[in-house]
């Protein structure tokens, strides 16, 4: 069991799961978003310490004596490279610095996302070892949060698994998503595997259900444990009913990225 869990981006979405579902597995959890964001009552086993992901001091105090973080906070869709470069690359940044300095070396989840492979087409079959190709500025800094992990790993063997999230959401919401769509079990199942395996390294993970349509191959991290054990074939029905397919030549039917391959960038 972790002594200290930290989980930033406690109020997002997947943050906000990770806070009611990861209960079991800490003694005391940390949660920190951006200043002014509701986080709510602690409970009695709940710290609540906010704090931009920009500011370095803060978010150094912020990981000292944690020996476990979930990294959810971010900027979590394309924006402007100043937002983007605050609380993904800085931010990223200043959590690795934090977690060097530590009294108590903690283990990583870093929120990576398909976003850092998002230009592969849809046709082609990816594992651990695909290099990136990502589709944006938010995929860019994704690439540089595996990056960072990497070399924090061979220069301080502080252990991080990169998760690729797929989509994470209640339901996939299109056509894509029968592909990329992860369930909150199956990520639940994977943070809790990526907790208790003894030695974790620096891994790839692809966050994705265990779906028909799947692109991804994870058995290079076979060694976790992790079962997915849901499959976005169950809702193809309902989503065939709500929508049409996009087309063939459409963005959303050619790249792993989807709509994000077909935004430009943000000037401001
Ligand atoms: P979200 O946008 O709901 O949550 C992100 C949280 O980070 C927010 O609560 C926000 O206030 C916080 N945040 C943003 N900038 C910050 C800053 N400068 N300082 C402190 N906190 C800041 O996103 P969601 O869906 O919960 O995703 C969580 C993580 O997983 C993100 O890093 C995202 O990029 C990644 N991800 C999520 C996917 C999904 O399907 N939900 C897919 C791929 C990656
Ligand atoms: C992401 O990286 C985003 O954080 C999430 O909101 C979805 O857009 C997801 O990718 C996706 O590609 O479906």
């Amino acid at each position: 069991m972790l002594k200290k869990l930290l989980i930033t981006g406690a109020t997002g979405n997947l943050g906000a799961v990770c806070r009611e579902r990861l209960k079991p597995i800490a003694e005391t959890i940390r949660l920190s978003d951006r200043p002014g964001a509701d986080l709510g009552q602690a409970a009695p086993h709940e710290e609540l310490v906010p704090c931009d992901l920009g500011d370095k001091a803060a978010v150094e105090a912020l990981v000292e004596g944690c020996d476990g973080i979930v990294h959810m906070g971010g900027q979590s869709v394309e924006a402007n490279w100043d937002t983007v470069r605050n609380a993904n690359i800085d931010g990223v940044f200043h959590l690795y610095e934090g977690a060097r300095k530590s009294s108590v070396k903690p283990r990583i989840i870093f929120a990576s996302s398909n976003h850092a492979i998002g230009y592969y087409k849809q046709t082609q079959r990816l594992d651990a070892n695909s290099t990136p190709r990502p589709d944006g500025l938010y995929g860019v800094s994704k690439v540089f949060g595996e990056a960072m992990a990497s070399m924090y790993h061979d220069k301080y063997g502080i252990e991080t698994a990169s998760v690729r999230i797929g989509s994470c959401f209640p339901e996939p919401k299109n056509h894509r998503m029968l592909s990329t769509w992860m369930s909150f079990d199956d990520f639940m199942q994977l943070i809790e595997r990526v907790f208790m395996v003894p030695r974790l390294g620096c891994p790839i993970v692809y966050g994705a259900s265990a779906n028909g349509a799947s692109w991804w191959d994870n058995r290079e991290v076979a060694y976790l444990g992790w079962q997915p054990k849901d499959n976005a074939e169950q809702f193809r029905a309902k989503i065939d009913a709500e929508m049409d397919p996009p087309p063939a030549d459409d963005v959303n039917a050619l790249y792993q990225g989807g709509a994000f391959c077909g935004d430009g960038i943000h000037e401001d």
